[in-house]
């Protein structure tokens, strides 16, 4: 005889099952068009959980924070259809059907493929209704359910990545940009374990609201400079490459903790904001260059700085001898070298308003300050020390930034001896990264090594083990070896 309660937990493992086929089903037909449903609720999650939510899993999840954040949609879809198969029988149908109505609503808020999306999602709600009304019976059918939907989910999977190679193809049929070919030298190449002096774009670290990166048709894109101007303008792709310079300059993430790699230096190609701004004409009472993006993010920067150069911001659309990749905003993106990335100009931008001092941007309205916050100086050890045992005499090496005024110069200390300069490498800009090396003579036993790195300006780089927020992080990058 089965019990009430075998029923009911028999019930919410088949309903958890049918919660799985239904995202597979959803997740499948959105990625015909190369839309995600789980992405969709993944950047509603991301835009409205508590600022203290979106530190924690930053830090947590590393350079794996959008995968932390699809597993957390996929366990939650599932977990309220388990709730939803715990209510009475004649409520079911309701709750899946309301479900699948929030889903979709959500999908509006899609900047691109949100038809697909939608569509994924009023599947997904029918899936949920007719399963939850007959559910699998026993655990082989829950796991035949499981099965089906994991399958769809991989075709969904398939098809994205699809459509990704798609943008990649559009992207790379544009050719080379800029000076390709030249590969800028500073004297420390072979030294083992040290970053390459300029990041190749598919190791540069990705950060972005958007769980992944909207698709753009580059003949049919282009950037308007609006709001209070004498000439609004709207600019093709063409157009920014054929006025673009190149600069060397680092990229630095606010949530780049010490010794971490949520930065990379590259040669970018681009236009300088103050030229664009010189042919737009600000009105008087504009205060403010809103840098918006086809995801709806949006940061602001301050246009006497940016007319006068003291912010030297650049409209970029190469990196390192191609266009920018879709991952690193393709096709333009705002760059100012010495801001943190959240406050130095959105990807994929649409368009350039001119504004007043009325505007908000997106981590603003989260509790970010509106202060621009600079890169702080930061020296980093790079070489892979195998197994943290290393000979007496040993080779040491790794990079140092402090955009926009350069870094003057690196020092290493082992425990708490005095601090000792290293040898640097030559300087491409002083807004780029610079690699360091030393020969450490060291004697046997455990060791604690630290780097620090000072600037042109004067600043010595901060050893106080601070998070990011709010004013992004300092402290020392600490390594412990054994020799
Ligand atoms: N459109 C858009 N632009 C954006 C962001 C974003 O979420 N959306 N994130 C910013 C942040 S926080 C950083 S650190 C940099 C990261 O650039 P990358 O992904 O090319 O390394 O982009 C900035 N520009
Ligand atoms: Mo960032």
């Amino acid at each position: 005889m089965r019990t009430d309660q075998d029923r009911t937990r028999g019930g919410v493992l088949g309903a958890a099952a049918v919660g799985v086929a239904a995202l597979g089903v959803g997740e499948a037909i959105a990625a015909v068009r190369g839309g995600s449903l789980i992405d969709t609720v993944g950047r509603v999650l991301i835009d409205t959980v508590p600022i203290g939510v979106v530190e924690a899993t930053v830090a947590l999840s590393g350079r794996h924070d959008k995968a932390a954040t699809r597993a957390g949609v996929g366990a939650g879809v599932v977990a309220a259809t388990a709730g939803i198969g715990a209510l009475p029988e004649r409520t079911r149908v309701p709750a899946a059907v309301a479900v699948g109505a929030v889903a979709g609503a959500l999908a509006t808020r899609q900047p691109t493929r949100s038809v697909s999306t939608m569509a994924g999602a009023v599947a997904a709600s029918g899936m949920l209704a007719a399963g939850l009304r007959r559910r699998p019976r026993g655990a082989l059918g829950a796991l035949r359910w499981s099965l089906a939907g994991a399958g769809l989910l991989a075709v969904a999977q398939t098809l994205q990545k699809d459509h990704d190679r798609k943008q990649d193809k559009a992207i790379r049929r544009l050719g080379a940009l800029g000076k390709a070919g030249v590969a800028p030298e500073d004297g420390l190449e072979g030294e083992a374990g040290l970053s390459a002096l300029m990041t190749p774009a598919h190791k540069m670290y990705v950060a972005d609201v958007s769980l992944r990166a909207p698709r753009i048709d580059p003949s049919r894109w282009r950037l308007s400079v609006k709001g209070m101007v004498a000439h609004t303008l709207r600019l093709s792709l063409a157009d920014l490459i054929a006025d673009a310079v190149e600069f060397d300059a680092v990229l630095v993430c606010v949530h780049n903790r010490a010794g971490e790699g949520r930065a990379g230096n590259a040669r970018w190609l681009g236009v300088p904001l103050t030229d664009l701004l010189k042919h737009a004409i600000p009105d008087s009472g504009a205060t403010r260059l809103v840098t918006r993006a086809i995801d709806g993010y949006t940061i602001s920067l301050p246009l006497d700085e940016l007319r006068s150069g003291a912010l030297p911001g650049y409209l970029v659309v190469g990196m390192n001898g191609e266009p920018l990749t879709a991952a690193h905003g393709f096709p333009a993106r705002v760059f100012v070298p010495g801001l943190y990335g959240q406050y130095t100009g959105a990807k994929w931008l649409t368009e350039l308003e001119l504004t007043d001092d009325s505007h908000s941007d997106y981590w603003v309205r989260r509790g970010w300050t509106p202060e621009l916050l600079r890169v702080h100086p930061h020296a980093r050890i790079d070489s892979t020390l195998p197994g943290r045992e290393i000979a007496g005499t040993t080779s040491i090496a790794g990079v140092a930034w402090a955009p926009p005024h350069g870094v003057e110069s690196v020092e290493l200390r082992v425990g708490q001896e005095d601090w000792q300069p290293v040898e640097l490498g030559a300087e491409l800009s002083p807004s780029s990264w610079r690699r360091w090396r030393t020969t450490l003579k060291l004697p046997a036993g455990a060791h604690t090594l630290q780097v620090r790195a000072i600037s042109r300006s004067g600043r010595t780089q901060d050893g106080v083990d601070r998070p990011p927020f709010p004013v992004g992080p300092t402290g020392f990058h600490t390594v412990t070896v054994d020799v």
